[in-house]
């Protein structure tokens, strides 16, 4: 089932998903309609794809209610710890306006300011993940933004899954709305009679929202198109093989799509690793989900050293990295390319996907090269600020003119030139 590769098979393997062009036609066509219908279009859509017909977007207060009784104590004292250590940690993330004066006094300035209004999708039916609706919402509350609202599909009796109501409601989330897939977008973006539009929507989604963010993007802003899940796992003789095999199968059960890949240069630990997973697939109850995943997508992959799994990890630029080997802190110093680095044995990916504090939205397919987890920052803009004083202007003038020219923009060059001759020091042409 699991394959034991050779470092260059695993290269081969291509991440890049298929172009959808028909999903993207689709898509297309409900955000049109949204735009042109919206809250009939947004309920029509429900209709069709959720098979719900629904008066009333907004979720009623008595869902939240119930909710309440119907999760358990131990979920909300959880949900309500992981809360608080992932606000502790986004709120050192936060920044501060910056105000300098330069060499001759002029104030020169980058103001931060959070977003003003923010949409965050969480996706229904078996991947309504209330730690999503943390992830998201707390670095959006921590950056200050003042609105926050929220959509999430209805099942077929036009319901949310109560751990996710709750978490709504611990996070006192006001505006949450049960629409989902590309018309839930298409109301975040351009906006409808019920759903004011936001500056930025984030969030996971299946194609059709992702394909919807993508088509959006640029009226508002978005996060990152999360691909499917990936974790790659470094080990060595010193990790235990029910560890490696226990963490792999914690990413496969996300998605046939997803993959697992441990990168070893024991032969022995290979070995070992392929049989816990026979032996500890059986018992998950999304078996099958991981054996597709394991399958298609799944790899032991043998390398002559650690130094070479190392370069392997960073070509790779996984989404997720574990270091099950020795010494292993001083290993994750020198990687280059990862989403979040999972440091030796009781640090398991699951402890950041809900607990730790980091956010466990992260960048997939290769994107770690170049971006970075979800945080603060994404939900804050800089405006510049310029304060230039008399003096200055008049002792610094002529260099702006004479930039100006080059670029042959009289206009602009004038605009100086009319204040240096107001105030004597230039003949004023204009
Ligand atoms: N591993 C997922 C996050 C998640 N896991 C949510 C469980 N729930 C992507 O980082
Ligand atoms: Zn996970």
């Amino acid at each position: 089932m699991i394959e034991v590769l050779q470092l260059a098979d695993y290269l081969c393997k291509d991440r890049q998903e298929e172009e959808q062009a028909a999903e993207r036609e689709a898509v297309r066509a409900i955000l049109a309609d949204v735009q042109a219908a919206g809250d009939r279009a947004l309920k029509r859509c429900t209709l069709q794809y959720d098979g719900v017909a629904l008066d009333d977007l907004r979720i009623p207060d008595h869902a939240y209610e119930r909710a309440y009784r119907q999760v358990t104590a131990e979920f909300l004292t959880a949900l309500r710890q992981a809360h608080d250590n992932i606000r502790r940690f986004h709120q050192a993330q936060t920044r501060t306006s910056l105000l300098l004066p330069d060499r001759e006094g002029n104030l020169l300035g980058q103001i931060v300011r959070p977003l003003r209004r923010v949409g965050i999708y969480v996706p229904g039916g078996r991947a309504a993940y209330p730690s999503s609706v943390l992830m998201n919402a707390v670095p959006a509350q921590v950056a200050g933004v003042r609105e926050i609202v929220l959509v999430t599909p209805p099942d077929r009796a036009g319901e949310v899954d109560p751990h996710v109501l709750v978490t709504i409601r611990e996070l006192g989330i006001a505006e949450a709305y049960r629409v989902g897939g590309a018309q839930a977008i298409g109301a975040l973006a351009y906006g409808t009679e019920t759903i004011r539009p936001v500056d930025k929507i984030t969030g996971p989604g299946n194609l059709y929202v992702a394909l919807a963010k993508q088509e959006v993007f640029g009226k508002v802003a978005i996060d990152m198109i999360a691909g499917p899940s990936e974790v790659m796992i470094v080990a060595d003789d010193s990790a235990d093989p029910d560890y490696v095999a226990a963490d792999m199968l914690a990413q496969a059960e996300h998605d046939p799509r997803a993959a697992a890949i441990c990168v070893t240069p024991s032969p022995a630990l290979a070995d070992r690793v392929a049989r816990a997973l026979a032996v500890q697939i059986e018992r998950l109850p999304r078996k099958e989900i991981a054996a597709e995943s394991l399958a298609a997508r799944g790899a032991i992959v043998l390398t002559d050293d650690l130094e070479q799994a190392f370069a392997l990890v960073d070509r790779m630029a996984p989404e997720h990295l574990e270091l099950l080997v020795e010494d292993a802190l001083s290993w994750a110093g020198r990687v280059e390319n990862a989403g979040a680095i999972f440091v030796g044995p009781y640090s398991p990916e699951p402890v950041g996907d809900y607990f730790a504090g980091p956010n466990h939205t992260l960048p997939t397919a290769g994107t770690a090269r170049f971006s970075s987890p979800l945080s603060v920052d994404d939900f804050i803009k800089k405006s510049s600020l310029i304060c230039y004083g008399k003096e200055s202007l008049l002792r610094n003038g002529h260099h702006v003119i004479a930039l100006a020219e080059a670029e042959g923009l009289t206009a602009h060059a004038q605009a100086i030139r009319v204040r240096l001759a107001k105030e004597g020091r230039e003949r004023n042409d204009g």
